[in-house]
Order: C-alpha cells, then sequence, then structure tokens
C-alpha cells in the first residue's frame, strides 16, 4: 500500500464510514491500508478501564497511560522505522493543506484517539522517545474525542495520495493548494429558476475562462478569507492580481 494506517480508540465503531465512498475504495484498492485497534485490547481488569481521575483535582477524568504504553509496544516495529504518531487534540498544531500533503507523503502513520480531558501526558512523552509525534487541532473548538478529527485527516490525506482522485487536475486547482479560495462552479442547465451561468464559462475562450476563475478566486479570498492574502499565497500575486 501508499500508506499505511492504525487508528487506536476505544470506538471503533466512530470510524465504519472508512468503509465508505472514496476512502473505501482507496482501501480495496490496496492504495490505502487501514487498521483499527480497540484500546481495551490492551486493559488487563475485569471493566476494561481506560480513565482515571486527574491528579491535582479538577472535573472529568484522564486516560490511564498503560493501556497506550502497551498498545504501542504490541504495535510498533522491533526494529526498522516507526510511524509517525498523530494525535488529535485541541492543542496540537492547526490542521492545514500543508501538514495534509505532508502526511500524505509518509509511508506509515498512527493516530491516538483521547477521549475526555485528554491522555495522560507521559503516554506523549514516552511515544516521542520512539516515534515522531505530532498533535494536530482541527479548529479552534473541542471535540469531545479524536474520533472525528481522524475521519477528517484521513479524507484530507486520502484524497492526495496517488490514483484516488480519477483526475489529477482536480487537486492542482483546488482550493489551499494554491492558497485561495475556488471560483464559484456551474453546471447545466445554463438557465434555472431564472439564475444565468456566467456568460464568460460558456464563451468558450479559455483565456478568458481562466482569468475569469483567477479574479473570482482573488476576489472571493479577499472577500471571505483575507487572513489567506497575508500568508504565502500573498508572495505568489503577481502584478496583474494586484490590480484585480
Ligand atoms: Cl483534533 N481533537 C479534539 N478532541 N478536539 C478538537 C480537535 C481535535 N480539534 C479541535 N478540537
Amino acid at each position: 500500500a501508499q500508506l499505511r494506517v492504525d487508528v487506536l480508540t476505544i470506538f471503533p465503531e466512530y470510524l465504519a464510514p472508512l468503509d465508505l465512498s472514496l476512502i473505501g475504495r482507496a482501501r480495496s484498492a490496496g492504495t490505502l491500508s487501514l487498521r483499527l485497534h480497540d484500546l481495551r485490547t490492551w486493559t488487563h481488569d475485569a471493566h476494561r478501564t481506560v480513565d482515571d481521575t486527574p491528579y491535582g483535582g479538577g472535573p472529568g477524568m484522564v486516560m490511564r497511560p498503560e493501556p497506550w504504553g502497551e498498545a504501542f509496544d504490541a504495535l510498533l516495529p522491533a526494529a526498522g522505522p516507526p510511524p509517525r504518531l498523530v494525535v488529535p487534540s485541541p492543542a496540537g498544531e492547526r490542521f492545514r493543506h500543508r501538514l495534509a500533503v505532508e502526511l500524505a507523503a509518509e509511508p506509515w502513520l498512527m493516530f491516538a484517539c483521547g477521549r475526555y480531558e485528554g491522555i495522560d501526558q507521559r503516554v506523549l512523552d514516552d511515544a516521542a522517545r520512539r516515534m515522531p509525534v505530532t498533535e494536530v487541532s482541527l479548529g479552534d473548538y473541542v471535540l469531545f474525542g479524536g474520533e472525528v478529527a481522524v475521519l477528517v485527516m484521513l479524507e484530507a490525506v486520502t484524497r492526495l495520495l496517488p490514483g484516488v482522485l480519477g483526475n489529477a487536475d482536480s487537486l492542482v486547482e483546488e482550493s489551499h493548494t494554491a492558497g485561495l479560495l475556488e471560483a464559484p462552479v456551474y453546471t447545466k442547465p445554463a438557465t434555472w429558476r431564472g439564475l444565468d451561468v456566467p456568460e464568460v464559462l460558456r464563451s468558450g475562450d479559455h483565456g478568458r475562462i481562466a482569468r475569469w476563475r483567477r479574479e473570482s478566486a482573488l476576489l472571493r479570498t479577499a472577500r471571505r478569507r483575507p487572513d489567506l492574502l497575508a500568508g504565502p499565497a500573498a508572495a505568489a500575486l503577481d502584478r496583474r492580481d494586484r490590480a484585480v
């Protein structure tokens, strides 16, 4: 497989959608090798306990370290390169297109899904002695756990794998690849409920269409996401763009 992925979670059923659609197809095509692991496999008490009360007090529960340690012992190779460990957390680095590209270039990813108030910090400290660890946040809000974040990240990463998208051009043109939002898109009919498709898109003039799309992308980005224009994409704007 192009990419091997292991996911550690106490809710493997949460990741059932990974059988569907294009991710499911990438799996059956052998591009993506995905394994889900129930963290409770590495508990030994009758209740298969994965959490305990926080040292220092406070609300909620913290994931205890032992099952995580045993899981890594079982899943990491005795020799050879380890996976890159990705830990979803609101305290992590922001997940952006750039990081998706980076992850898609790895041979082996492991995701560790925390729940409750988080995972005992020593799990991350110990893991970092054995493999590269990246804590990743989807945005400035808090989820119950990392599972849905893994769905999001795996979808963003899988579609970047060679052969997953039918048309490789869709990767080149799309939003965020260029650091800009995409121009609006239209299909038939040419008029619908009194609304017309912009004439330029029906003109057949590929030069005009490309300029219109570029301008629309710039305008949309300036209006909706001006922060993107302050970033690295700004360096790529040419003189013609600045005149828009
Ligand atoms: Cl990646 N995980 C969790 N648990 N909460 C989040 C998040 C991730 N990103 C934003 N909130």
